[in-house]
C-alpha cells in the first residue's frame, strides 16, 4: 500500500527521524505492514538502510550485526541462480525461535551478538543496512506499522558492506532465471495472475 498524497506521508514524527538519523535519499516510498499478532518476518537483512515506525500494537525485534552472516547459515547467494527470486541469499535458513544447533552449529556463537528490542506505538526503529533482524508481531490483536528504505550513505559505507555486495550479486545471479520465467510464462500464455505475481516478486 502507498501513502502518497496521504497524512501520513507528511507526518511530522517521520521526517524528523528521518532528519535526525541523517537520511537523505529515499529508495521506496513507505510500506504497510498489517498482520495478526504472531505473525513473523524471518531472519533476513536489508541492503539499504531502513526505518521502521510503529503505528498499533507492538512488534519484538531480534537484530545481529552484520559480522555475524556467517554463523546465521544465509541462503547462499549461488543458490539464486537456480530458484531466481524464490530463493533469497539475504535471508537467513535459522529460525533463531526453535534453532536446530545439530545442523546450525555456529548458530550458538552468533547468540551473544543478538539484541532484542520492542517497539511501541510512536516508536521508529533505525536498522542500517546489512544488520539481520527478525520481526514479530506481539499480542493478540492486529499490529501494524510503516516502513522506508533509504539509500547507503556516505557511499564509502556502501562500498565497505560486504552483506551489500553479496545481496545484489545474488540478484545478478536471479536475473537468468527471472527471465527464464517471463519468457516461459508469455510463450505458454499463462494467466496475468501469473505474471503479476512474478512482477511483484520483482
Ligand atoms: O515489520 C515487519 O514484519 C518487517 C519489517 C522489516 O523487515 C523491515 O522494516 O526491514
Amino acid at each position: 500500500m502507498f501513502f502518497k498524497g496521504t497524512p501520513l506521508e507528511a507526518a511530522p514524527a517521520l521526517h524528523q527521524a528521518e532528519a535526525w538519523f541523517g537520511l537523505q535519499f529515499p529508495a521506496t516510498s513507505l510500506n504497510l505492514w498489517v498482520g495478526p499478532g504472531g505473525h513473523t518476518s524471518c531472519l533476513h537483512y536489508d541492503p539499504m538502510d531502513g526505518i521502521l515506525m510503529q503505528l498499533y500494537g507492538c512488534k519484538k525485534i531480534l537484530l545481529f550485526p552484520p559480522s555475524q552472516t556467517y554463523n546465521l547459515y544465509p541462503i547462499p547467494v549461488y543458490k539464486q541462480l537456480r530458484h531466481g527470486l524464490k530463493l533469497r541469499a539475504v535471508y537467513s535458513q535459522v529460525y533463531p525461535e526453535t534453532p536446530d544447533f545439530q545442523v546450525f552449529p555456529k548458530f550458538a556463537s552468533a547468540l551473544p551478538h543478538g539484541l532484542e528490542v520492542v517497539l511501541h506505538p510512536g516508536e521508529i526503529l533505525f536498522l542500517p543496512a546489512g544488520w539481520w533482524h527478525e520481526v514479530t508481531a506481539l499480542g493478540d490483536g492486529v499490529v501494524c506499522s510503516v516502513n522506508r528504505f533509504w539509500t547507503v550513505l556516505p557511499m564509502s559505507r556502501a562500498l565497505c558492506s560486504w552483506n551489500k555486495w553479496r545481496a545484489h550479486l545474488a540478484s545478478v545471479l536471479a536475473m537468468p532465471h527471472i527471465g527464464w520465467s517471463l519468457i516461459s510464462a508469455m510463450r505458454h500464455q499463462r494467466s496475468s495472475d501469473e505474471l503479476k505475481k512474478l512482477i511483484q516478486r520483482l
